[in-house]
């Protein structure tokens, strides 16, 4: 029998921290989630979808040509059904996110709690709009009791359809009422989903299919929208900075205390406390400099985009940073949670504390959070945190800290490029149309450990950037970019092709823009449909130059995220492995039959060069099909800070004729004198 092959940690990891620690973990014998997948290889039957357990006559397993299960369900309708179960469980996270948010508005308004405020009320009027709350003569706080309501309402009201639907530009409206896509209400659709692939009914792909895009859509533009929207009113509308990521951020004298999850409900309390001026006086009691708080995942995102508080890394690095021996505490909500994380925690003086009612490990600590007694328990949790430094050992924390600006939500972008009173798309549509922007990439989603960690992102983005394509990221793809030092206006100077520069340089603007956690991937929706009223561009998202990717995806969220991006006209490339690959029918369909009914189409692709040509290409044949010119590196880079350091390092002679033309090389008044 052939030997198992292991992964050498540098096959298994692009990052040179986590290169590092998998080293230390295999010089400890201390598992993990890398070792893991190695040991184990996917089910090559459940991996493509060929499986059916939805009723005790199986599980089937269709692995022969023509072959049903035992109630004679095709390999379409199995694949399709598997492929809908996952956008289902994946909308249900993000809007049960959703609709925790617009019940802490609630008590908020109401005054049940005092923890939390209204820190927007920019924002708080803005949504009403779109919910079609009055605000006249209203205080914020029945302001924001009605939104509240209205949101939750969004969940399961009886009859109509979800209000932000017609937040999408016209013609992608039209689009899904032709086809019945557009979602009644967030549950509705989930549920229906569930009932449709239960045994014994929906059996028709196409029509499965159809479902999954609506119960996507009901996430994108219904429970992700209303998560972002009430986040903003209650912590803030991000705007850029400054913040440090990588597992360097952890101390070697402080607490370190590390939040990991989805909810800033959670972490936006043990930040308020971790900067308690008693709780830091009882750090220090036991021996400390401090409290070092940092973010591993989405919460990460909330908080670093929000509050400046450092991210120690992404969903793969959630048991490397145990091993670093330096985490007192280790705090988790929900979603991407490893139970992994218990066992390394066990070999430390690390606690892993668990806070949500909807979320338990065996052998963790679970400390149930209430939002009405939200800081409370939040303090209680760093004090018990701060017990266990004394306990500490050796530590052994990579020296891997990189700056970086976060928080571009759509309002900045807007802001940025036009100011208070003039914040607008117009400069980002003439850029691209102009070709100093070729396109635009929305890189986002997960690390796998089935593939190499971070290794798709760091190629693709640093391709795209040097081909003058924006990069917007959410999730645990822009910790990856954070890492690689490449959301910093620096990076624009440096790696950004050409016509990509100039635009940063002009407006101040890394190459790759962080836009927030996953459920905030509502946000590229509503930079597209931005783009796509603001003309020029055509009418619609199917019309923009752009490609949305999650290269290296794990997580049923992901799933729905493509879902309801594709059926919101977007191209969408994913990584890993095609998780329909046991129908060429559905495959298909998921493609070209999906872009030939409403636009946008979804692929699996599995080798970088080919995501890379792929992207490059369908951004090429969508400028090509709204008229504009080729793209043509060769037209840009003659001004801004980066030609002007290359043009003050050359002979003022040359320089002059570089300027000016070679017939015209004599001095001109204001040429800034040679760096020699
Ligand atoms: O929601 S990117 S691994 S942390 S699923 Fe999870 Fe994927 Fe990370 Fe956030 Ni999103």
């Amino acid at each position: 029998m052939a030997r198992r092959q292991y992964r050498t940690p540098e096959e298994r990891s692009a990052d040179p921290s986590v290169v590092e620690l998998l080293q230390h973990a295999c010089d400890l014998e201390c598992v993990t989630c890398f070792d893991r997948a190695d040991d184990m290889s996917p089910c090559p039957i459940g991996q493509e979808a060929k499986c059916c357990k939805n009723c005790s006559m199986g599980p089937c397993r269709l692995v022969r040509d023509g072959q049903t299960g035992v109630c004679g369900a095709t390999i379409e309708t199995v694949t399709a059904r598997n492929f809908a179960r996952m956008v289902a469980a994946g909308a249900s996270a993000h809007s049960d996110h959703g609709r925790g948010l617009a019940y802490t508005l609630l008590d908020v308004a109401e005054g049940k709690t005092t923890d939390y405020q209204i820190r927007d009320v920019d924002k708080l009027y803005t949504v009403a709009g779109y919910l079609g709350v009055a605000v006249e003569d209203k205080s914020i706080e029945e302001i924001a009791r009605e939104v509240a309501e209205v949101a939750l309402g969004e969940f399961g009201k009886p009859l109509g359809e979800i209000l932000y639907a017609q937040r999408a530009p016209a013609q992608r409206q039209d689009i899904w009422h032709e086809h019945r896509l557009t979602p009644r209400n967030i549950d509705r659709e989930i549920v229906e989903m569930m009932h449709r692939t239960h045994m014994g009914n929906d059996q028709d792909y196409e029509h499965i299919l159809d479902q999954a895009m609506r119960a996507a859509l009901a996430d994108g533009w219904g429970g992700s929208m209303l998560a972002t929207d009430i986040s903003d009113i209650l912590f803030g509308t991000p705007g850029p900075i400054q913040g440090d990521v990588g597992l360097g951020v952890l101390s070697e004298d402080e607490v370190n205390i590390v939040v990991h999850g989805h909810e800033p409900t959670l972490s936006e309390m043990i930040v308020v406390a971790t900067q308690d001026p008693e709780l830091i006086a009882y750090a220090e009691s036991k021996g400390a400099k401090g409290i070092t708080l940092s973010g591993l995942c989405c919460t990460a995102n909330e908080i670093i985009m929000r509050q400046g508080i450092p991210t120690a890394g992404n969903m793969l690095q959630q048991e490397l940073a145990i091993l670093t021996g330096a985490i007192e505490a280790m705090i988790v909500d929900v979603q991407c949670i490893m139970q992994g994380i218990v066992a390394v925690a066990e070999r430390y003086h690390t606690e892993i504390i668990t806070t949500s009612p909807k979320m338990k490990i065996e052998g963790a600590t679970h400390i149930e959070f209430e939002e009405d007694r939200a800081l409370e328990i939040a303090k209680q949790i760093v004090r018990r945190a701060i017990d266990r430094f004394p306990e500490r050992g050796e530590t052994y924390i990579p020296k891997d800290v990189h700056a970086t600006i976060p928080g571009y939500s759509h309002e900045y972008i807007g802001y940025a490029l036009g100011g208070l009173y003039r914040g607008s798309f117009r400069p980002l549509n003439d850029a691209i149309m102009a070709g100093r922007i070729r396109g635009v990439v929305a890189n986002i989603g997960c690390t796998n450990a089935r593939v190499q960690f971070e290794g798709f992102h760091r190629y693709l983005t640093e391709q795209f950037i040097k081909n003058d394509v924006l990069v917007v990221e959410t999730g645990c793809a822009s910790v990856a970019s954070q890492k690689q030092d490449y959301m910093t206006p620096e990076a624009a100077l440096e790696v950004a092709g050409p016509g990509l520069r100039e635009v940063c340089e002009t407006v101040g603007i890394p190459p790759v823009l962080h836009m927030g956690s996953c459920v905030d991937n509502c946000r590229i929706l509503t930079v597209l449909s931005q783009m796509a009223n603001e003309g020029g561009l055509g009418q619609d998202i199917s019309d923009i130059p752009a490609v949305g990717m999650a290269p290296e995806w794990m997580s049923e969220k992901a799933i729905s995220i493509a879902t309801y991006c594709v059926a919101s006209g977007a191209y969408v490339i994913m990584g890993v492995h095609n998780p329909v690959a046991g129908s060429e029918v559905v495959t298909e369909h998921i493609s070209k039959g999906w872009e030939g009914k409403i636009g946008g189409k979804l692929e699996f692709i599995t080798e970088m060069d080919e995501i890379l040509e792929r992207t490059l290409a369908h951004i090429d044949a969508k400028r090509a099909a709204l008229g504009l010119p080729e793209y043509d590196a060769s037209q840009w880079g003659q001004s801004g800070d980066a030609r002007m350091k290359v043009l003050l390092e050359m002979p003022i002679e040359e320089r002059i004729a570089a300027v000016y033309g070679a017939g015209n090389a004599r001095l001109q008044p204001g040429m800034p004198e040679a760096a020699d």
